[in-house]
C-alpha cells in the first residue's frame, strides 16, 4: 500500500527554530514507521518562499527575494539533514515544476466558475498571511490592533480574487461526516466543525499591493494568494496537473502533519480547492501542539529561539528526536526545557533501555564467549516477556496510525521496564554458577526481547537504534517487522558491547 505524508512547508521569513525541527521528527517517525510496515512510502518537506512576510524579510536583510530564499531555504535543508529526516523529495515554491502546478491549479479553478474578480476589504496580517474579521480583533492600549495569535493586522483595500469557498460549506461538512479521522485530534475536529458552521465566506486568493509571488495567470497586476501557492505543492511535487505519472499513486495523501495554527488552511481550504479542482481530498490532517521555552512563546526580539543545531551539538541528535515526542503528548502543547531533556536522557535512555542492553550484552560477552546463546525450554516469565515485546510492532502500529506518538513510545517503555525487571528476577549473573543453561537462555530471551525494541524505536531514533541493532548481531537488510519473524542464528558472534547512550557504561558497571 501506497503511503504520503508530509510537512507543512517552511516559511523561509527566518531561521529553522525548534518547532520546525518538531514538525519534522514527527513526520519522520510516521515516514520511517510506514516504511519498516512494508509500506510504500512517500515523504515529502519543503520550503515556502512566497509572500508579503517573505518579501518583507528579504528587503530587511536587504537582499533581493529570491537571493534571500535561496540562503534560507538551503538552512531549512541543512536542518533536516542534521535531524537525520529521510525525505524523499524537498519542494520550494520558487522552482519552476511548483509554479507550473500552482498555475494550473488555478486555472482549474477559475475555469470552474470558482475564482473571480472581486475587491477585499479588511484586515490583515503579514505574519499569519491570513484575513481577519473586525470581531477577532483586540487593541492594545497603544492603539495596535492585534489578531488572536498576536500577530498586528494592517487595513487592506485592493481588487482581489476571490474564491467561492461559501460554496463548499455543505460538500466539507458532509465530508468531515462520513470521514470522523479526517481531521485530528478530535478537538481540533470540533474547531473545524464550528467554523465550517459558523458560515464560510469567499476566500481572498490573490494580492495585487506587492510582487513577490506566482503571477494570476492572465492578470499580471496579482499575484496569488500564498496559501493557495503553498498548499499546492502537495500535489505538485507528485507532477500535478500530469495525473499520470509513477508519483501520481501517492495521491491522495494519507497524512497531512501541521502544527495547529495552521490546521484551518489544511483542513477547510485545501479540501475545498481540491473539490473545486476535481481531486480527491486527503485523508486525514493532524495539528500536533505548540511548544514554548521555559514557559514562554519563542520569540527572536526576547532572544529564546532554540536553534536545533545547538540542541544536538549539545545532547545528540537521537535524544533530541525522542525528548520532543516523549515529553508531551503528540497533539498537545508543550514546554522545552533543558532540564526535562537531560532528565528524560538520564531516567530513560540511559538508565532504562541502554542499561537494559548493556547488562545482558555484557554477560554473554564474559560468560558465553561472545556468542548469541541458544534459546531453550520457555518458562512462564520467559513467555510473558516475549509475548509483550512480540505484540508491540501491532500495538504501535495502531497508535502511529492515530498519530499517538507518545502512547507508542510508552508502550515500547512498559516492555523494557518489564525486561528490566525479568532481568532482575532472573539473576542470571547468579545462574552462571547454578544453572548455566537456563542462564544462557535468559540472556537469550533477553537478546530476543531487545532486538524487537531496537526496531520499533528505529523510527524515533535510527542511528542509536541501528547501533543496538549491531550490537546484537541482527544484519542490516533485517531491520523491519516482517524480518523479525526470522530468529536471529544460535551462536552469532556479537561484537564487544558498547554503550548506546553514554551513561549506561557507568550504570553497568556498577551493577554487575
Ligand atoms: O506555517 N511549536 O510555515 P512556518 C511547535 N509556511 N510547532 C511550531 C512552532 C512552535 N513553537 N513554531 C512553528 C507555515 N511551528 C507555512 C506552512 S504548508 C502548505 C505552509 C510549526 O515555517 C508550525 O506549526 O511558520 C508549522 O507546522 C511549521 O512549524 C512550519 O511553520
Amino acid at each position: 500500500m501506497t503511503y504520503y505524508v508530509t510537512t507543512p512547508i517552511f516559511y523561509v521569513n527566518g531561521s529553522p527554530h525548534i518547532g520546525h525541527a518538531y514538525t519534522a521528527i514527527a513526520a519522520d517517525v510516521i515516514a520511517r514507521f510506514k516504511r519498516l510496515d512494508g509500506e510504500d512510502v512517500r515523504f515529502l518537506s519543503g520550503t515556502d518562499e512566497h509572500g508579503q512576510k517573505v518579501e518583507k524579510a528579504a528587503r530587511d536583510a536587504g537582499l533581493d527575494p529570491q537571493a534571500f530564499t535561496d540562503r534560507v531555504s538551503a538552512e531549512f535543508r541543512t536542518m533536516l539533514t542534521t535531524l537525520n529526516i529521510s525525505n524523499d523529495d524537498f519542494i520550494r515554491t520558487t522552482e519552476p515544476r511548483h509554479k507550473a502546478g500552482a498555475t494550473a491549479l488555478w486555472e482549474k479553478l477559475f475555469a470552474a466558475g470558482d475564482i473571480y474578480l472581486g475587491h477585499y476589504e479588511g484586515f490583515y496580517a503579514v505574519r499569519d498571511e491570513d484575513f481577519y474579521g473586525e470581531d477577532d480583533l483586540t487593541t492594545l492600549p497603544d492603539g495596535t490592533r492585534i489578531a488572536p495569535t498576536g500577530a498586528p493586522v494592517e487595513w487592506v483595500r485592493e481588487p482581489n480574487y476571490l474564491f467561492r469557498l461559501s460554496a463548499y460549506q455543505d460538500r466539507l461538512l458532509a465530508h468531515y461526516e462520513a470521514n470522523p479521522d479526517f481531521v485530528g485530534p478530535a478537538g481540533k475536529r470540533n474547531e473545524m466543525l464550528a467554523f465550517i458552521r459558523g458560515g464560510l465566506n469567499d476566500l481572498s486568493v490573490s494580492r495585487s499591493s506587492f510582487r513577490w509571488g506566482i503571477p494570476v495567470p492572465n492578470d499580471p497586476d496579482h499575484v496569488m494568494y500564498v496559501w493557495l501557492d503553498a498548499l499546492a505543492n502537495y500535489i505538485t511535487a507528485l507532477g500535478y496537473p500530469a495525473e499520470d505519472t509513477a508519483l501520481w499513486r501517492f495521491w491522495p495523501a494519507n497524512l497531512h502533519l501541521v502544527g495547529k495554527d495552521i490546521q484551518r488552511f489544511h483542513a477547510i481550504y485545501w479540501p475545498a480547492f481540491l473539490m473545486a479542482a476535481g481531486l480527491p481530498v486527503p485523508r486525514r490532517i493532524f495539528a500536533h501542539g505548540w511548544w514554548t521555552i521555559d514557559g514562554a512563546k519563542m520569540s527572536k526580539s526576547v532572544g529564546n529561539v532554540v536553534d536545533p543545531h545547538d540542541l544536538v551539538a549539545k545532547y545528540g541528535l537521537d535524544a533530541v528526536r525522542f525528548f520532543l515526542l516523549r515529553e508531551v503528548p503528540f497533539g498537545n502543547d508543550g514546554d522545552f526545557s533543558h532540564r526535562a531533556l537531560v532528565s528524560r536522557f538520564t531516567t530513560e535512555l540511559a538508565n532504562d533501555l541502554g542499561n537494559l542492553a548493556q547488562r545482558f550484552l555484557s554477560l554473554i560477552a564474559k560468560n558465553c564467549g561472545g556468542l548469541l546463546p541458544e534459546a531453550g525450554p520457555r518458562t512462564e516469565a520467559d513467555s510473558e516477556l516475549l509475548a509483550a515485546a512480540e505484540a508491540l510492532p501491532a500495538s504501535l502500529r495502531e497508535k502511529i496510525d492515530r498519530q499517538a506518538l507518545g502512547e507508542a513510545i510508552e508502550d515500547v517503555w512498559r516492555v523494557i521496564r518489564a525486561g528490566n525487571a525479568y532481568i532482575d528476577h532472573q539473576a542470571p549473573w547468579a545462574l552462571r554458577r547454578t544453572d548455566p543453561p537456563r542462564m544462557a537462555h535468559v540472556l537469550r530471551v533477553l537478546a530476543d526481547v531487545q532486538r524487537i525494541i531496537a526496531t520499533v524505536l528505529l523510527p524515533f531514533m535510527p542511528a542509536s537504534m541501528d547501533r543496538m541493532l549491531d550490537q546484537l548481531g541482527v544484519p542490516a537488510d533485517q531491520r523491519s517487522f516482517a524480518a523479525l519473524s526470522v530468529p536471529l542464528a544460535d551462536a552469532t558472534k556479537l561484537p564487544p558491547p558498547q554503550g548506546i547512550f553514554p551513561k549506561m557504561v557507568e550504570d553497568t558497571d556498577a551493577k554487575s
